[in-house]
């Protein structure tokens, strides 16, 4: 008898508690749609990560995220399945700077705001556009070419340009940063610009084919890529073709600071690291915190970045790298 009592007790306990949760109103959960670039990189993979850190259903969010695969035209196609689904939100990390405007308009219309991070797009009404957490892509650029300027002053020096995806924010800041080093020193001479599209397949490619073209080695005396990816396949390619990476050879300029791009760093093959902080995720969270609450966010939120020299790359200082 006791043990029907019993069971009877924990059914009836079971009933009243799920009884309580279909009576507590399912926690509204704040509906995100993202659309990345793709995963080109480790910075691009670092910066997943991070967005995804943010965005859970423990923080009160349900993320629809979707790959691009590095084409726009996916990237717009998403937008317009987010407003189909009447996402509260939509993130976008934009490949490129142009051809945004109709589908943020739409965007616009359904009265959906848009945050743009890392990148930023070129659109006639900037009220397309509710906030961007990204970086000083120009600025990162201003660094290295200074670091350039203090190490050859008006040295002769001989270059080759790794660019990233081109049309990019971060490719045409850090283009930007390098073509103007090039005017102010005329004893800079540019060998090669060569488009490394932010990975190392490609530009380890590029680098092989434009070296292959000499019959005999000609002297480059620094090689400034857009990303640390690129710098990876460069130094592959030059070191084939009997190159040293290193002070006493070819300057190799990189962009991130990824993990491995620092420990290249440490080892002398990358000459400088500039840093471009891929970990976003908390500040675009804290950008539509702020817009759920009703306030008007900033307009641009930028991430600290620094650079880091081979004698800069100590043990402490990887213990505190996220990627
Ligand atoms: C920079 C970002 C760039 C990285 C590359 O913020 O746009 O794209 O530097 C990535 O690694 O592919
Ligand atoms: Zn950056």
């Amino acid at each position: 008898m006791k043990k029907v009592l019993c069971v009877l007790l924990a059914l009836l306990l079971t009933m009243t508690g799920c009884a309580r949760q279909a009576a507590e109103p399912e926690e509204e959960l704040i509906v995100v749609g993202m659309s990345q670039v793709g995963a080109e990189s480790d910075w691009r993979v670092a910066n997943t990560e991070s967005m995804r850190r943010e965005f859970t259903e423990e923080k009160g969010y349900r993320l629809l995220f979707e790959d691009a695969r590095q084409k726009q035209e996916n990237q717009i196609s998403a937008i317009r399945r987010f407003i189909q689904q009447r996402v509260d939100y939509i993130v976008v990390m934009p490949i490129g700077e142009t051809g945004w405007d109709s589908v943020l308009q739409e965007a616009k219309k359904a009265g959906i705001p848009v945050i743009l991070v890392d990148r930023t797009v070129d659109v006639e009404d900037e009220s397309l556009i509710a906030a961007r957490v990204g970086a000083d892509f120009y600025g990162e650029g201003r660094k290295a070419v200074a670091w350039m300027e203090q190490t050859f002053g008006a040295e002769p020096i001989r270059i080759v340009h790794i660019q990233g995806t081109l049309g990019a924010t971060s490719q045409l800041g850090r283009t930007a940063a390098l073509e103007e080093g090039l005017a102010r020193n005329e004893s800079w001479e540019l060998l090669a610009q060569l488009d490394g599209d932010y990975t190392q397949a490609k530009s380890y490619e590029l680098m092989s084919d434009y070296l292959s073209q000499f019959p005999v080695r000609p002297k480059i005396d620094v090689v400034y890529c857009e990303n640390d990816n690129e710098a990876y396949g460069a130094i592959e390619a030059l070191e084939e073709n009997g190159y040293i990476c290193g002070p006493e050879g070819v300057a190799v300029i990189s962009f991130d600071a990824a993990i491995d791009a620092l420990l290249y760093c440490r080892e002398g093959k990358i000459a400088l690291e500039v840093e471009c902080n891929p970990l976003l995720g908390p500040l675009a969270e804290s950008v539509i915190r702020s817009l759920e609450a009703g306030q008007t966010p900033e307009k641009n939120y930028y991430v600290d970045e620094q650079v880091f020299l081979p004698g800069d790359i100590t043990d402490e200082l990887l213990g505190t790298r996220e990627y």
